[in-house]
């Protein structure tokens, strides 16, 4: 989606945005028939490609975008494509039915083989087209983010480019290592308006990410509207709820479920986080009856972690908790849902173990599965229930002996994939408890072998959260994210057997002037040798 970007930033910041002015100097046009990016250029790195230099397919006024006949979310995808190719290219591109024979770009549902599974893809391209193959649509939708990718950077500005629009010959066969592949944002210390999320999800969508976990209540604020308990929203949603009193805003119903519908499009699913029993003083200062005293603290809009928590031995904590997960689990069709669990350091171990046992089945009561950040295995819960890892270290017993019981786990090391940690000491945003992350950081480590004891088979995927007590606006999200989301995408995504810093910083060079095309900021990491 396109947007005018706001430009509120950080008195400490402000030089930097500066310094990133977007340039308008795009890559000069390819020679005619020459692509001037590889095969290989992709990420997340496909799994198998093979190319062709004597059979490139350049694009042409008269392409058509077939899709499989009968399929309307084929068609879907197709338009979609189409969508994005058509303004940078300036050509129709009619999204039609896959009858006769094949030229142009063809989406089409075929039997590629379990192999590829749900997400997996063949694309081959020859002079008379591009065709992908997969098992369902979703496959399309990741064979044509692949080929977006293909095109001269160009094809991703919003206004007409003269370029070759030639797509390199060859075939790629293509599957992801993990069933999830995830980016966190949170919007409860910093709210982010419904546009802005939905340009994080298109971010996130490039890049074949399949899951949006959304931080939608914090001690600082509450970002989701819930009808049992209206007040949530009018004061944990008001303005100066932000961090340091900066800003305000919560998500409707109705919001929420276009954000659900807007990623769905995407093959994004949306796992929604409501953090219990600490992380909960917006909920604390907007009813006293949750409280053990029964008075209700000031609210607060400081970067302190771990002091509030739900009242543990009083019945109205578990009616709220039922009320909130019953609303939430009702308007998300995904089958997660994240109760958070972090940092209760003000709630007994005793008390976080009787919270949990009563939480935890409360969300398979509304048919989800449950999820939460590391700390919640210490209450033995369903082993069905999914623990993600924001440690640091790579032993770790807690999370091994779970997974000893059954336990799978998010992989999101804080010193690895936590997108709101500085890059060095210079960055102006960000925090740096974890550490700092530069680029080949993020990039260069083994989710499936990382902490002793969770090995692969223990891994359902990875995640890269950006917590947003520094951020406030797209600007900030996207220095943060970009590039080092697109590491983790390759984590998530691309076979074990292909990682290579080498060849990952050579093609995230080729990403900066995609960014520069669509407006989007990123930080200009000097381990790249950025593509002018
Ligand atoms: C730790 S990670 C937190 C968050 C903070 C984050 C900042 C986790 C489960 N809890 O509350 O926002 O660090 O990096």
């Amino acid at each position: 989606m396109r947007r005018s970007k706001p430009r509120v930033t950080l008195a400490a910041a402000v030089a930097f945005t500066a310094a990133l002015s977007v340039s308008t100097a795009l890559p000069a046009a390819a020679e005619p028939g020459t692509a001037d990016s590889p095969l290989t250029a992709v990420i997340p790195a496909p799994a198998e490609v093979e190319a062709d230099p004597g059979a490139d397919y350049r694009l042409k006024p008269s392409t058509l975008v077939r899709t499989e006949p009968g399929s309307a979310a084929a068609r879907a995808v197709g338009r979609q494509l189409a969508d994005t190719l058509r303004p940078a290219t300036g050509y129709p591109m009619p999204v039609v039915p896959a009858h006769g024979p094949a030229n142009g770009i063809s989406l089409l549902l075929d039997d590629v083989g379990d192999d590829l599974g749900r997400e997996g893809y063949r694309l081959a391209v020859s002079p008379r087209g591009v065709t992908v193959r997969a098992n369902t649509p979703a496959g399309l939708f990741a064979g044509s983010q692949t080929l977006r990718q293909l095109l001269p950077a160009a094809i991703d500005s919003d206004s007409r480019q003269h370029a070759a629009w030639t797509v390199p010959g060859g075939s790629i066969t293509d599957h992801p290592r993990y069933d999830y592949r995830g980016a966190m944002l949170d919007i409860a210390r910093h709210f982010h308006t419904p546009d802005e999320i939905k340009s994080y999800i298109d971010e996130l969508a490039r890049y074949k990410i399949n899951h949006l976990h959304l931080h939608l209540t914090d001690d600082q604020g509450w970002r989701i509207e819930i009808e049992s308990w209206p007040e949530l929203t009018t004061v944990g949603g008001g303005p100066g709820t932000g961090v340091d009193g900066v800003g305000g805003g919560f998500l409707t119903k109705e919001d929420y479920r276009d954000l659900v519908s807007y990623a769905a499009d995407r093959y994004i699913t949306i796992v929604p986080e409501i953090d219990m029993p600490g992380h909960t003083n917006s909920a604390l200062s907007t009813y006293a009856e949750l409280n053990c005293d029964g008075v209700a603290p000031p609210p607060r809009t400081d970067m302190a972690v771990g002091y509030s928590s739900l009242c543990i031995d009083k019945e109205i904590t578990y009616e709220f908790v039922e009320d909130v997960i019953q609303e939430i689990a009702e308007l998300t069709p995904g089958p997660y849902l994240h109760i958070g669990g972090d940092e209760a350091h003000v709630t007994s171990e005793e008390e976080y173990r009787t919270f949990m046992r009563r939480a935890v089945p409360l969300v398979e009561k509304y048919g989800k599965r449950p999820f939460g950040w590391n700390e919640i295995v210490r209450a033995e819960p369903t082993t069905d229930t999914v623990a993600q890892y924001w440690g640091t270290a790579t032993e770790h017993a807690e999370i091994a002996d779970a997974v000893e019981r059954g336990h799978q786990v998010i992989m999101s090391p804080a010193n690895r994939t936590y997108l709101d940690m500085k890059y060095d000491e210079d960055t102006p945003l960000g925090l740096s408890w974890a550490g700092y992350i530069e680029v080949r950081d993020a990039y260069d480590w083994d989710p499936g072998a990382h902490v002793t004891g969770v090995g692969e088979d223990a891994v359902l995927g990875v995640e890269a959260p950006l917590w947003s007590e520094t951020l406030r606006s797209l600007d900030h999200i996207e220095y943060m994210a970009l590039p080092r989301l697109t590491a983790v995408a390759e984590l998530g995504w691309s076979p074990r057997s292909s990682h290579d810093w080498p060849s990952f910083r050579e093609r995230l060079a080729e990403q900066g002037p995609r960014w520069e095309a669509r407006d989007a900021g990123f930080y200009r990491s000097p381990q790249v040798p950025w593509a002018e």
